[in-house]
């Protein structure tokens, strides 16, 4: 089955999306998803420029070699960038191996290892109250985990937050906008909003919360020992996640559990907080992290340290990326929960998904492969609209972590 085709697709319908096509000469059509937010061209020129010349001609079966060409053949290892354009390749093969053989890419896993997948939606608030009802709103639809944010009173804009129903999009303009961080009002809100959703909703439901990489790790470790009481499915980026051993100092002062991993490309930038048991969920993403091949390597590596699963899974992910995660989450026996943030409209007249929603689990359906088709004329109509994601300063004028 050799490769005749692989075309990248720029298209803007709600938000950015770089979605990589691969056609096969008997006929079949993988997609894979390309996007990083911010940087959308230069995945597009790696793929371009560089990977579809060489995937022309190729066996779509060999799956694995092709992985290991691109990885090793390049040279230059690793990154946002070259991770994001191996895994778009990975996933489109996926996806045609799914469609050759009439199954779904869970199946070709090992079939469901679970009914169905938890997923956690994100809600949040400009004040404390617009946050518990939006909260509300999740639990009422059968969600069984849910993630809080809050705007801190006092404080400008924050990472998380989005006015009334609409979904949340930090890369909103052309340029980055400037936001404001000042660690000590969060230090003192965030634990009285976590508990004001415990009062307000008990402990059945799972409460996550995201600090988005902004503590210090001592500071992180006081966060985490403050909202032990609230009992956390996880704090996220606590700290810069660069800095893989600063987790050991949060470890030693907390039982608070710790989910990282949303910037992480390969299994080397887990290798050393899996190894030393350092967090307790890993949130690496399929189209950030090399592709199914890659990713199942390293929650199986996850496994053997008894770390679970928590993929990234917000909205500058394409549907694309999602369903392939959703098939990855059903086969895996350390998974433990997904992030569903939903595609802002109109998403879904460019990408045609098949995956259900009931009680909180989520199915990517059994369509044959991925379970999701691109529309390639709707995509069209929606050109690429150049955005970047913020940057955040301190009160001083200082660059701090977004
Ligand atoms: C999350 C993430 C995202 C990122 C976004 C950047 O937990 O979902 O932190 O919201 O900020 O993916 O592009
Ligand atoms: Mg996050």
């Amino acid at each position: 089955m050799k490769i005749v085709a692989a075309d990248v697709l720029v298209t803007a319908p709600g938000r950015n999306y770089v979605t990589l096509k691969i056609t096969t000469d008997d006929g079949l059509v993988g997609w894979g998803d390309a996007t990083l937010n911010g940087r959308e061209l230069a995945v597009a020129s790696y793929l371009r420029d560089h990977v579809c010349p060489q995937l022309i001609g190729r066996d779509a079966q060999r799956i694995e070699d092709t992985w290991q060409y691109f990885y090793k053949g390049a040279y230059w290892r690793r990154g946002p960038v070259t991770m994001t354009a191996i895994a778009a390749v990975d996933i489109a093969l996926w996806d045609i191996k799914g469609k050759a053989a009439g199954m779904p890419l869970y199946q070709l896993l090992g079939g469901a290892a679970r009914d169905g997948v938890m997923v956690y939606g994100h809600a949040s608030g400009a004040s404390l109250e617009e946050m518990l009802d939006d909260f509300a709103g999740y639990v009422d639809r059968g969600y069984r985990a849910v993630r809080a944010q809050c705007a801190v009173p006092g404080m400008g804009k924050v990472y998380g937050v989005h006015p009334g129903s609409s979904l949340y999009e930090p890369a909103s303009a052309h340029l980055p906008a400037e936001e404001s961080w000042e660690t000590g009002p969060y230090l003192r809100f965030a634990p009285r909003m976590l508990g004001a959703v415990r009062e307000r909703f008990g402990f059945d439901v799972h409460l996550l919360h995201d600090v988005h990489h902004r503590l210090s790790p001592i500071e992180a470790a006081r966060l985490g020992r403050d909202v032990e009481e609230h009992r956390l499915f996880w704090m996220e980026d606590p700290t810069p996640a660069e800095d893989q051993e600063a987790f050991r100092l949060i470890r030693q002062n907390t039982t608070t559990p710790l989910a990282v991993g949303e910037v992480f490309n390969s299994i080397w930038d887990c290798q050393h907080l899996i190894t030393e048991r350092l967090i307790d969920y890993i949130r690496t993403s399929v189209s950030h992290a090399g592709g199914v091949t890659h990713l199942r390597r390293i929650f199986a590596l996850a496994e053997l340290y008894g770390v679970r699963t928590g993929s990234h899974g917000a909205g500058d992910l394409s549907p694309v990326s999602f369903a392939a995660a959703l098939h990855i989450d059903m086969s895996v026996p350390n998974f433990g929960v997904q992030e569903y943030m939903g595609h802002v409209e109109p998403a879904d007249e460019v990408f045609r998904t098949n995956w259900t929603f009931q009680n909180g689990l989520m199915h990517p359906g059994d369509a044959p492969g991925l379970g999701v088709e691109v529309d390639e004329q709707a995509a069209a109509r929606f050109p690429y609209d150049p955005k970047s994601l913020p940057v955040n300063r301190r009160a001083d004028g200082s660059v701090h972590d977004w």
